[in-house]
């Protein structure tokens, strides 16, 4: 069965490999970024087929079936994530210009596998690797998922389940919303009130919570181990209202805002002419720049309704040169293309034509459509989760769509990527998040990875087929879903 993503080259032949011959994996060059992807692996291989999978350095002899993975040609650019992998009923090849190719070769290994390779405990197999040849490397450069920890507050073994997922279908960015009016997920040791007080609440009233900056830099290395780069969003001057709750200094009448439970949006503003708040974001957004090995900081940007639009230009030109003054590049919802941006930074598209204004000044652009991508929208109306102002999203308007010709004066070569947005004003469980990925999310990734072209009957079947792997993972997901 087809892999998902659809691979670029994807040549089945006659006859399997066998795991039950408890092959090496072998190495080579025995660096610590390719160890790092067969110990990936075998950790994924061994709970299944309690087979051994020792990791082992390639050697000239060879005899013994193997998994080998090798960086060929070596010295390929660190950013490709190419790959191509052969299987024979004499043993398993990967190869790749980078470490992030063998990863994906990894990946789409995992999947030729029968599903019961994902059980956390000891299956009876047999555990055939079909023959054939993959060639295969991505479409877009930003494949992307952002997760709303704001809303409501998801623990890090949560989000770590996330990334697993993530990239098992090659998405390669977690954007985590960390800020908005219900909720400050993030400690900032310089503003302590914004995670102490600002971290308490979560839509609907629950408990709330936030990541101490050890348990981030946790997440930005497990995702990283992925090949998954973390951009922290901190969204301003709008949905800030946890912020404006901890610290009185950053509302323009010097008073603090009750906090927020509920789920409208667009009523809070930071004091965009009191100069504590660029002090404000320069602490925080030096302290995340410092936490952050990514290029990347999002500032948000959306729906700033309680701010004039020439205050709200003149605020974003100002963070934009903050982030860059921290070596990173700015991202931010669309509606950062009214003013004049920056040459590295990236605008969001996710319901507007602003982002179509972004092209028009040469920047480029994730395209993040709320019809198509937003995963916190009910699947049909029988969806008990989400929300649906931008309509129902089933499985196939996730799928079926064209990024090049989505929006008329973005093209191609303005694209950065694609990213799914999940939302989570409905969403409280960790259940509750991959109910509402899976089964859309695979659909998502194909766009962002696969060459154009869409066959949403053959996509339907292998999404079918996929789903016992979510059974095994023990994953939640909506089964109705999977009907069309
Ligand atoms: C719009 S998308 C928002 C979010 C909401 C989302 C719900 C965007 C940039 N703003 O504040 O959570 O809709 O679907």
């Amino acid at each position: 069965m087809t892999p998902i993503p659809r691979p670029l080259v994807f040549q089945p032949a006659a006859g399997a490999f066998d795991l039950s011959a408890d092959p090496a994996i072998t190495v080579s060059p025995a660096a610590p970024a390719v160890a790092a992807v067969a110990d990936f692996l075998a950790e994924r291989l061994r709970p299944a087929t309690g087979y051994a999978l020792p990791v082992r350095p390639a050697t000239a002899e060879a005899d013994s079936p193997a998994i080998a993975l090798a960086l060929t040609p070596a010295g390929g650019a660190p950013d490709d994530e190419s790959y191509r992998l052969d299987v024979t009923a004499a043993g398993v090849r990967a190869g790749a210009p980078a470490p992030a190719g063998l990863f994906y070769a990894v990946q789409t290994l995992r999947q030729l596998l029968p599903p019961a390779i994902e059980s956390a405990t000891p299956q009876p197999g047999p555990w055939p690797l079909p023959a054939g040849h993959i060639s295969d490397g991505p479409r877009f450069a930003w494949r992307g998922l952002m997760l709303d920890v704001a809303r409501h507050f998801f623990a890090p073994d949560d989000v770590k389940r996330v990334i697993d997922l993530a990239a098992a279908y090659k998405l390669n960015r977690l954007h985590l919303h960390l800020s908005d009016d219900q909720g400050w997920r993030i400690e900032i040791a310089s503003w302590p009130d914004l995670a102490r007080v600002g971290g308490q609440t979560a839509a609907g009233g629950g408990p709330g919570g936030f990541y101490t900056q050890a348990q981030y830099a946790d997440l930005v290395a497990y995702a990283a181990a992925r090949h998954v780069t973390v951009v922290p969003e901190i969204d301003m001057p709008g949905h800030s209202n946890a912020a404006l709750a901890a610290y009185p200094e950053l509302n323009a009448d010097g008073q603090a805002r009750p906090p927020y439970t509920g789920i409208e949006v667009g009523f809070s503003s930071l004091a965009i002419d009191r100069e504590i708040t660029y002090r404000f974001i320069e602490d925080v957004i030096g302290e995340l720049a410092a936490l952050t090995p990514g290029d990347y900081l999002h500032i948000g940007g959306d729906e700033a309704l309680a701010t004039a639009r020439e205050e709200y230009l003149r605020f974003i030109a100002r963070v934009e040169a903050i982030v860059n003054a921290h070596g990173k590049r700015a991202v931010g919802w669309e509606e950062i293309a009214q003013g004049r941006l920056a040459a590295t930074t990236i605008a969001q598209h996710w319901a507007s034509g602003h982002a179509v204004a972004a092209a028009a000044q040469g920047a480029k652009v994730i395209l993040s459509p709320a019809p198509r991508v937003y995963l916190d929208m009910k699947y049909d109306a029988a969806t008990p989760l989400g929300l649906q102002w931008a309509g129902f999203v089933p499985v196939r308007a996730a799928y079926d769509w064209e990024p090049a010709t989505h929006l008329p004066g973005v093209d191609e070569a303005a694209l950065l990527g694609v990213e799914a947005a999940l939302w989570s004003e409905t969403l409280t469980t960790l259940d509750d998040v991959t109910t509402m990925l899976l089964p859309r999310l695979p659909g998502v990734a194909e766009v962002a990875w696969s060459a154009p072209g869409r066959d949403w009957d053959d996509f339907r079947r292998r999404l079918a087929a996929h789903a016992p792997r979510w059974e095994r993972m023990g994953l939640a997901f909506r089964r109705e879903a999977l009907e069309g």
